[in-house]
């Protein structure tokens, strides 16, 4: 193996003009280089060294005649070509990674004695992956779904892997029905159809006899599913995990990820679109961002609680379907992640990385939540046959960057060559070692926790009240937010055929909020049943739960951060605004736009008729960064329309530019346009429904500014794209199509 030569880098042309960024080194990016190659000026040869003269040409039997079987390196190519692919995860097939570095603000010595939450000197080395959960590896980024957000931490303990999502439930409570869960969220195994999305009857038949499921299909059903980028939603553990300090106090905790950048969405028409325009939607911008030096940041949230509170709340805190709402217990941010380095290969990389909540460090232990429990045996289980055999860990992405010594031997690629005559313990040939490491020393001991229990298949009745918090997180929501999670649910049940499904659905739905079912069921043309569908009975000789006997009244009538309205909406970091322009623009007053954007970090294109350069009144040549076939406005987070006498009267005339417009105005961002190219505004559907003049407080309501360019007009665009969305603007529809 040789040592890693710096690589130029991909990415986007925007990406690629500007500098790139330096990539950062750590103790886990300088144990990988070993183990990378480069091709770069080097000779072709065999995996055996060899030096190859011909690498396009079979040896055959005269230069028209068969093939010889002779030719080992045909054969050598061949074969590791047929063998190129591994299985794709059973579950969270599709993913992007990252890697970069934690730091921890404030030392924890208080709750937990993990060394990587001890320190705050050392950067502790990290390696993300992000992704959906029911595509296979070559769906689309921006299928409605729940996202991975998996992190290891390469400590000086061992790794830790906090492998989270973006929503911080679950649909089941106990990991046996994981499989029933994913074999109906899967395509329809007759078919295979739908790829990637949960429209369909199996999904919402298994839903709609799970009530457990119902606070879990809230959040899929509102826009935490289809968010702006990886960089832009929120991580949760799900369950609730342990911290335990050096004297062996115990306490509750539950993990979040905060993004710096605040959580965004995008439409649900807007993501059906980016689907067919660009399925790597989410993949490019995360690699991009990285690439420009825009590295994502999300701060460590714990919210911890004391053991003896274990029963203070009106729910388990060892029920999956639960969160603990940051009004009770507030998350305190403890730390920062900072992904600053993409992989130099994806497939021994992301793809490779095998991830398992099992994966623990001294100071962090389980809890008795069921899911949480399979989980512990599911991980390592599935990739003994997705990695090919019990030597995964020694794969360069999967290796701790502590040595590792136990009496683990042999097995398919096996790449460790251990020294000695003893792999047994105890033994008196090697001196007993490996040797065990005293708890003081940080050895790993689990958390004694006191059971005394009958051996049951059963669930707790604290487990029982499905619907108290599914509302508690449907009167959080924003109204724009709740009108979302309407559409999103006629959307989806309109797409099951079976009526009957769809009725059940409805039943459930009027658990949770009579307004949102009537809804619901407006849209489908169905009314609300009566017999509201029980779990089935579970054991078979038991009976049915008689679940809305304990839904409790839960004390909160609101939860503020359970809301995308109230995220952070102060940048336009790595944000990507569209600039319209044609021959004849005014070159000032673009520049000054285009420089103020990019002077608060946004990405800036200029899009035009045609690729090449554009020729300003001032005769000034512009680059065109895309032409208006090649860009679409779903890839853009807003618009600005030059101006200029000429330029204006050909986007006025450009359909393509009209429909641009037009589809920003459907989905909510921002519209900027010098005054003079007012009337390319006005061949919009929306040229009815602008603003009566351009203060502030109009332009930060309706995100429409219309007037002179100058510093001033610069600086309110940028407030204006920093919302994100003017959500309020969706109705009434004004839009087709
Ligand atoms: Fe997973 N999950 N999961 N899961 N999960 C997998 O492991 C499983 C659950 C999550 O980027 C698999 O290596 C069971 C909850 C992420 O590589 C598999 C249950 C949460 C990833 C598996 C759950 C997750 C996985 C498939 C119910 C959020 C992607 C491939 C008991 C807290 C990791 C693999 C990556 C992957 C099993 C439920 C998160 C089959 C049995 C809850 C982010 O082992």
């Amino acid at each position: 193996m040789e040592k890693k030569k710096p690589s130029p880098k991909s990415g986007t042309e925007a990406a690629i003009d500007k500098k790139l960024a330096p990539q950062p080194e750590n103790a886990k990016t300088d144990s990988l280089a070993p183990h990378t190659a480069d091709s770069a000026g080097e000779k072709m040869t065999t995996n055996t060294g060899l030096p190859i003269n011909d690498d396009q040409n079979s040896l055959k039997a005269g230069d028209r005649g068969p093939s010889l079987l002779e030719d080992f390196i045909l054969r050598e190519k061949i074969t590791h070509f047929d063998h190129e692919r591994i299985p794709e995860r059973v579950v969270h097939a599709r993913g992007s990674g990252a890697h970069g570095v934690f730091k921890l603000y404030k030392p924890l010595a208080e709750v937990t004695k993990a060394g990587f939450l001890n320190d705050t000197e050392i950067e502790t080395p990290v390696f993300v992956r992000f992704s959906t959960v029911a595509g296979s590896r070559g769906s689309t980024d921006l299928a409605r779904d729940v996202r991975g957000f998996a992190v290891r931490f390469y400590t000086q303990e061992g790794n830790f892997d906090l492998v989270g999502n973006n929503m911080p439930v679950f649909f089941i409570q106990d990991a046996i029905k994981f499989p029933d869960l994913v074999h109906a969220v899967k395509p329809e195994p007759d078919n295979e159809i739908p790829q990637a999305a949960s429209a369909h009857d199996t999904f919402w038949d298994f839903i709609s006899l799970t009530p457990e499921s119902a606070h879990m299909i809230m959040w899929a059903m509102s826009d935490r599913a289809i968010p702006r980028s990886y960089r832009m939603m929120e991580g949760f553990g799900v369950h609730t995990f342990r911290l335990i300090n050096a004297e062996g106090k115990s306490s509750f905790v539950k993990f979040h990820w905060k993004p710096l950048l605040g959580v965004h969405s995008v439409a649900w028409d807007e993501a059906q679109n980016i689907s067919g325009k660009d399925p790597d939607f989410h993949r490019r911008d995360l690699w991009d961002a990285i690439e420009s030096g825009a590295f994502p940041e999300y701060e460590l949230g714990l919210q911890v609680i004391p053991e003896e509170d274990e029963f203070k709340f009106e729910f388990d805190l060892l029920d999956p379907t639960k969160l603990v709402p940051e009004e009770l217990v507030p998350v305190q941010r403890v730390g920062k992640l900072t992904l600053n380095r993409n992989p130099d290969n994806f497939f021994a990389e992301t793809e490779q990385v095998a991830f398992h909540l099992g994966h623990i460090v001294p100071g962090i232990d389980f809890t008795n939540d069921p899911l949480l429990q399979g989980r512990l045996f599911s991980y390592t289980d599935t990739q003994l046959t997705r990695l090919g055999g019990p030597n995964f860990q020694e794969i360069p992405i999967n290796r701790p960057v502590v040595p590792v010594h136990n009496n683990q031997r042999d097995g398919f690629m096996r790449q460790t060559i251990n020294r000695g005559k003893t792999s047994y313990g105890p033994n008196s040939l090697g001196n007993n070692d490996p040797q065990q490491v005293k708890e003081r020393d940080g050895g790993f001991v689990s958390y004694q926790e006191r059971m005394e229990a009958r051996k049951v298949r059963a669930r707790s009745k604290s487990f029982f009240d499905h619907f108290s918090q599914s509302r508690l997180f449907f009167n959080s929501q924003s109204e724009p937010e709740k009108n979302h999670i309407v559409d999103a649910l006629s959307f989806e049940l309109g797409k099951v055929k079976t009526v009957a499904v769809r009725e059940r659905m409805l039943g459930v739905l009027s658990q949770i909020d009579k307004g949102l079912a009537a809804q619901v069921a407006f849209n489908l043309g169905l009314h609300i049943p009566e017999v509201i569908p029980g779990n089935l009975n579970v054991p078979a000789d038991g009976n049915p739960v008689d679940y809305q006997s304990v839904q409790v009244d839960g004390s909160l009538a609101a939860s503020p951060a359970l809301s995308m309205a109230n995220t952070i909406k102060d940048s336009i970091v790595s944000r990507k605004i569209a600039i319209l322009a044609a021959d004849g623009v005014n070159a000032e007053s673009l520049n000054t736009v285009k420089a103020a954007l990019e002077a608060e970090g946004a990405v800036v294109e200029v899009v035009a008729p045609k690729l090449g350069f554009i020729v300003a009144e001032n005769d000034e040549q512009i680059k065109v960064d895309q032409s208006f076939l090649g860009a679409a406005s779903v890839l853009f987070d807003a618009v600005y329309v030059a101006g200029g006498t000429n330029c204006v009267a050909t986007l006025e005339a450009e359909s393509n530019a009209v429909h641009f417009l037009n589809e920003a105005f459907k989905h909510c961002k921002a519209i900027g346009a010098s005054g003079d190219a007012l009337q390319v505004i006005e061949a919009t559907y929306f040229s009815k429904k602008l603003p009566a003049d351009y203060s502030e407080e109009n332009v930060l309501r309706e995100g429409i500014l219309i007037a002179e360019v100058n510093d001033k007009f610069a600086a309110l665009l940028i407030k204006a794209i920093a919302q994100h969305r003017f959500w309020e603007r969706e109705k009434p529809r004004l839009i087709p199509a």
